[in-house]
């Protein structure tokens, strides 16, 4: 089956966003809030089992025993909205670059024709901003679907925004291929039928991606080598569609 389209995750994988944008953006809005809740780098790594912003605001008030308002999921939103308010703030500060690889990628893959997807659970807002704020600013229309934040119920890592993803491209799995990072978004694609390359990050190195296609630092760039934590990668010491191409295989 020929490789027809490449579907990024987006946190973590286009950019590296978790521990120095997300993480800051939820933390200083507890603070504006009045919450005694702070999240430091290790707890963080924890709560990002959990995926969505939503979603790991509760399961935190849930395991730490914090105290709930009676109008806790209107309180939930509030503080969801100021904390996508101020991530955005932070990527337009231009503090947050894209990974090593990503742009060159990308053009690569646009210049063969393969189509381009993005699915995440992060928010659809916070999508438009990284890449206007660290890609380009045109960039949004650089990909052919979108997928991203609320628009299936069961995020990663549940299948449904690769299925929702992959109806909307009009393809079937076997002829696309995943970037992730983590294993839940691992999870996601390897549950959706396709298949995965992992990048990994600080948070998720030691994360269990058997039956990725291969493991690597990051996509590489020619003088700025990748390394490969498992996996071929056919004596390139850098990713592009030829070795994306060997890897869909
Ligand atoms: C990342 C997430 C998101 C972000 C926060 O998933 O789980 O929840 O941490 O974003 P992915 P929101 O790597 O699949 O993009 O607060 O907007 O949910
Ligand atoms: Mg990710």
């Amino acid at each position: 089956m020929t490789l027809k389209a490449i579907l990024f995750d987006v946190d973590g994988t286009l950019a590296d966003t978790e521990r120095d944008g997300h993480r800051i953006a939820f933390n200083q809005t507890f603070e504006a809030f009045g919450l005694d809740w702070h999240w430091d780098v290790e707890l963080y790594g924890r709560l990002l089992a959990v995926t969505g912003g939503k979603e790991r605001i509760r399961h935190y008030v849930d395991q730490f025993d914090k105290e709930k308002p009676s109008n806790f999921d209107e309180l939930v939103s509030e503080i969801h909205r100021e904390k996508t308010r101020r991530y955005g703030e932070i990527l337009e500060s231009g503090k947050i670059p894209m990974r090593p690889g990503i742009e060159r990628i990308l053009k690569e893959a646009m210049a063969r024709n393969l189509k381009l997807a993005i699915v995440t659970t992060t928010t659809p807002e916070n999508v438009t901003t990284l890449l206007k704020c660290s890609l380009s600013p045109d960039s949004e229309k650089w990909f052919d679907v979108i997928a991203a934040g609320d628009i299936v119920p069961a995020k990663k890592p549940a299948p449904d925004i690769y299925h929702w993803a992959m109806e909307r491209l009009g393809l079937n799995p076997e002829s696309c291929m995943a970037v992730e990072d983590s294993e839940n978004g691992f999870r996601a694609s390897r549950s959706a039928g396709v298949k995965a390359l992992i990048t990994v990050t600080d948070y998720t190195k030691d994360q269990d991606f058997e039956g990725a296609a291969a493991i690597l630092s990051d996509l590489g760039e020619p003088g700025s080598p990748f390394s490969v934590l498992k996996g071929e990668a056919h004596g390139k010491t850098h990713a592009d569609i030829d070795l994306f191409e060997r890897w869909h295989a």
